[in-house]
């Protein structure tokens, strides 16, 4: 029969539409399967078969051959709901329990963090869909399989404060390796789970981006957020720069998010001799967000160096200040202390902590979920979550994982090391590094680069480290080991050596004023007469036509969203090579993770679902020993049941 979709619905169109929208209207969301999609993907799979992996695999671990274990969720047997899975073949899920998604929803960003407050016992935030993989598996877990546990998350925790799900490098990362749109990731997460808040990270006035933008990409970037399902947006900023802070705040608050302003912590607040950043700094800087209107503060310990004592310190200086204000901390588990140090926070006051579910926890990523779980069952403390649930949700990522071979660090990380507190560098980034100087055959390496990094932070001020002022300092550690220079070398002959562009353009000013102010001599030195940037960056630079930026991709891609523009305003060329992927090889994030990575096997079947209800048998036959004239090689499929060939020029 003919079925309107939803393109046609008006009030769709009008955006007057809740979640369950789309399972109380199924047959609006039936296209006509494209042929033409089918006959990408082929290419996608033939290309991979002929010319191996289309992104780069970082480790010699393949993916594995599992098939995870979803753990099930009670299924809506009702009359309605049988209709609607006859009609899209999809299993549905009874609805979830109301969480803090719906607090929000019904009394805003300010009623959600007075609930926050009230709450008897520790509330946390699971980082399993973002921070976690983004420090252990090079943020490469794909859509596919996030969503297939999300109907598990929104029926089993409905008392997380929220689920961290996107930003930080999420989005740069699904674009550019995975071939996927970060946009409909969100999406399609909002679907399945309607009950708990999603955060994600904001690189305040870096948006999701390593650079500044022009303001007017910052707030639009924050509205569109929420409008695909974004709730609360923790803002940072690398040097903790008020201005690059504020901009983010007000973006976030503008578009209806809450507001989760973060102080990124370094140094250690229970060391007398460290004098830096002691509390006074933090206490000052935590005055300032919070008369800066943030709903929610956040201690953002990037590298895990908030050690339990100093936790205790820190955040009963902070409640005892601001009695009113919810403190919500973020740490890293790298030194081995992530638990304790949690847990301290806690017994101090802190009303939402940080932690990834078990089996993708420890290491450079997050505390474990169920280690804080059962230390705090039947205290005041209690998070009311059962420890039965968390093992369950952690025997699907342990399985999951192994996807993801390619990139694990365990490949060659395996213990914590509390040579952190030494060396400071945050988690995503010493797993980098790491992988770096293994991948170059030299592990001893790593162990001149975690020294040098340390030095080369002391050279350019004693600076706050997080993402992109981490790089900057990264960036100087590896060219003072490439180039056999110590810190001495440094200051003698700083006028003369040409320093990575990220060292020049900090010193410039680019990326804000760190606390204390620029190194000097050095930075006279390095800069010359070279222009400074005065202030706070973005103010200077120009708003960008999004129409102009618009009308100029579709000349090449005629179907582009806002969203792809949006993403296309982050990373030129990141989004430009992902649009001319899509366009090649259709909806690659719908192939099982080990097929997307490696390819299919030769005599056997994959599923892909290709829309709701739709699903493609794709069975491989054969790739030709002959090549063609024209230097292509035909691979042969069977796709549901009729065979199908491509021509795949061989690149070898
Ligand atoms: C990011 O910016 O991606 C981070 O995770 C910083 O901690
Ligand atoms: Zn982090």
């Amino acid at each position: 029969p003919f079925l309107l979709n939803v393109l046609e619905n008006q009030k769709f169109l009008n955006g007057a539409v809740d979640t369950y929208f789309i399972d109380e209207h199924p047959q609006l969301f039936m296209f006509k399967t494209s042929q033409n999609r089918a006959q990408k993907l082929l290419n996608y799979l033939g290309q991979v078969l002929v010319n191996g992996p289309a992104t780069p695999l970082a480790t010699k671990i393949p993916p594995s051959d599992v098939k995870p274990y979803i753990p099930p969720v009670p299924l809506d047997l009702s009359p309605a709901a049988l209709k609607r899975q006859e009609l899209t073949g999809e299993n549905t899920a009874v609805k979830p329990p109301r969480g803090y998604k719906q607090i929000l929803q019904e009394g805003g960003p300010e009623a959600f963090a007075k609930a926050v407050r009230q709450n008897k016992g520790l509330l946390l935030m699971d980082t399993t869909f973002r921070d976690a993989h983004q420090s252990l598996l090079a943020t490469r877990v794909r859509t596919h399989d996030l969503l297939a546990v999300s109907p598990y998350v929104a029926q089993n925790f409905s008392n997380l404060y929220s689920l961290e799900n996107w930003g930080g490098a999420t989005f740069d990362v699904a674009l550019r390796f995975l071939h996927e749109c970060p946009w409909e990731r969100l999406r399609e997460m909002r679907r399945l789970i309607p009950n708990i808040p999603f955060q994600m990270l904001l690189r305040g006035a870096n948006a999701v981006g390593y650079t500044n933008y022009p303001d007017n990409v910052v707030y639009k970037f924050c509205e569109m957020a929420v409008k695909e399902g974004m709730d609360i947006f923790r803002v940072f900023d690398s040097l903790n720069y008020l201005p690059n802070l504020m901009l983010g705040m007000d973006a976030a608050g503008k578009a209806g998010g809450v507001v989760e302003a973060a102080i990124s912590y370094t140094g250690d607040v229970s060391d007398p001799k460290k004098t830096k950043y002691d509390l006074k700094y933090y206490l000052g800087l935590a005055d300032e967000l919070i008369k800066g209107g943030t709903h929610v503060l956040c201690i953002k310990d990037m590298a895990g160096l908030l050690k339990p004592q100093a936790a205790k310190l820190l955040i009963s200086a902070i409640r005892d200040k601001h009695p009113s204000t919810p403190i919500h901390v973020h740490t890293h588990d790298t030194s081995g202390a992530g638990v304790a140090a949690m847990l301290a926070c806690a017994e101090a006051g802190a009303d939402v902590v940080d932690a990834a579910v078990d089996s993708m926890s420890g290491l450079t990523s997050q505390p474990s979920l169920g280690a804080l779980v059962a230390s705090l069952q039947a205290t005041p403390l209690d998070t009311g979550i059962p420890l039965q649930t968390v093992s369950e949700y952690s025997a699907y990522w342990e399985q999951a994982r192994t996807l993801y071979g390619p990139f694990e660090c365990t490949a060659t990380m395996k213990s914590g090391n509390a040579d952190v507190y030494i060396n400071e560098i945050p988690g995503g980034q010493y797993t980098n590094l790491q992988f770096q100087a293994f991948s170059l055959g030299l592990g001893s390496q790593f162990e001149q680069v975690k020294k040098a990094y340390r030095e080369a932070n002391l050279i350019l001020g004693d600076i706050i480290k997080v993402t992109p002022s981490s790089k900057v300092v990264g960036d100087l550690a590896q060219f003072m080991v490439q180039n056999k220079l110590t810190a001495a070398d440094i200051e003698a002959r700083a006028e003369e050596l040409s320093f990575p562009k990220s060292v020049v353009e900090y010193l410039q000013g680019a990326i804000g004023i760190p606390p204390g102010g620029f190194p000097e001599p050095l930075r006279s030195k390095v800069l010359k007469d070279m222009p400074r940037i005065e202030g706070r960056p973005g103010q200077e630079l120009p708003p960008l036509d999004f129409d102009k930026l618009k009308n100029e991709i579709a000349e090449t891609y005629p179907n582009i969203t806002d969203l792809d523009v949006m993403s296309a305003a982050m990373y030129p060329q990141v989004a430009n090579d992902y649009l001319r992927i899509r366009d090649k090889y259709g909806p690659v994030n719908l192939l099982d993770t080990k097929t997307f990575l490696v390819g299919p096997t030769v005599g056997e079947t994959i599923e892909v679902k290709i829309e709701r209800g739709k699903t493609l048998d794709i069975k491989t036959l054969a790739v030709s020993d002959e090549m063609t004239a024209a230097g292509e090689r035909e691979v042969f499929f069977e796709l549901n049941g009729q065979l199908r060939s491509v021509f795949i020029r061989d690149e070898n």
